[in-house]
């Protein structure tokens, strides 16, 4: 399939989940906890994976989907079309909050992100991209991100992430948090990189994500000249959890030297 007829199936089969998403709220949402207490996951975000896994299997039969819970492929290599999904991103701000939260599609050719998808679900606002052909919201051309320097960035990261943990040095957190403009915590890692690709926010930062988290907003974050990579500077990781750091590409480097980096 040529790829503006891909980009129009996909549009319309995120909007199909969408509307379900939304009647799911007339139903009872069967919550449950995976790894620790505050992970979670419910039938809704099965039944929405299901979903689109049995569309994808019956019209694109050749290609591979990489999804959150499990439901798709095993997926060990990029090679030939993989679909990366999370049905719900913001799964927590989607059962407490009942807003906040998006679906999160890319789909990648041999390691290569061809199409990207966010759709914030309760706001019917949906952001996409398509490599070398723009990156959009609602349809509407998003811009080149501006240069910032970190006194005037506003990053999105979790608050969690400023206490002491295993993935860095916390004190560099502490410092970037004082010298940056502002910091905001949205709770979707798919909603805060369509954030930053339509220029609300400077940087993404979080210490630990899965490839269906970054996969769509990587495509749309490079449309718009930004950069997203590891701790260590190394591609964003897109076949095992991984840090991340997405920004415009003034202050990514800076990002990383100074504030993010293992001493
Ligand atoms: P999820 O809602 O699809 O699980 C929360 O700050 C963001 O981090 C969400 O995008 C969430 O995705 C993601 N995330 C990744 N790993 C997680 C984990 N183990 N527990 C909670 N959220 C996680
Ligand atoms: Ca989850
Ligand atoms: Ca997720
Ligand atoms: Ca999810």
């Amino acid at each position: 399939m040529e790829i503006g007829s891909m980009d129009r199936y996909i549009k319309s089969l995120i909007k199909e989940a969408g509307h379900r998403i939304r009647n799911s709220f007339l139903t009872d949402i069967v919550v449950q906890s995976k790894a620790d207490a505050n992970d979670l996951v419910t039938n809704i975000d099965k039944d929405i994976e299901q979903f689109f896994i049995s569309r994808i299997r019956k019209d694109f039969p050749g290609h591979r989907v990489f999804g959150e819970e499990g439901f798709g492929d095993t997926i060990e290599d990029l090679e030939g079309i993989v679909w990366l999904l999370d049905p719900i991103d913001g799964t927590m701000n989607f059962v407490h909050q009942k807003r906040n939260f998006a679906i999160s599609l890319g789909v990648y050719q041999d390691g290569v992100g061809k199409l990207g998808y966010i759709y914030d679900v309760m706001n019917d606002d949906l952001y996409h991209a398509i490599h070398q052909g723009g990156a959009y919201y609602n349809d509407e051309q998003l811009n080149p991100l501006p240069e910032t320097d970190i006194a005037t960035s506003i990053i999105a990261m979790n608050a969690t992430w400023a206490g002491p943990n295993r993935y860095v040095d916390h004190e560099g957190t502490i410092r970037l948090i004082r010298d940056v403009r502002g910091v905001r915590s949205y709770g979707s890692a798919a909603l805060e990189l369509a954030y930053l690709a339509s220029g609300r926010v400077d940087a993404y930062i979080s210490m630990r994500l899965s490839p269906w988290d970054i996969a769509g907003g990587m495509v749309l974050v490079k449309e718009v000249g930004g950069l997203a990579t590891n701790f260590s500077g190394q591609d964003a990781n897109l076949l095992e959890q991984d840090t991340f750091v997405a920004a415009n590409s003034s202050i990514h480097q800076k990002l990383l030297t100074d504030y993010l980096r293992k001493k």
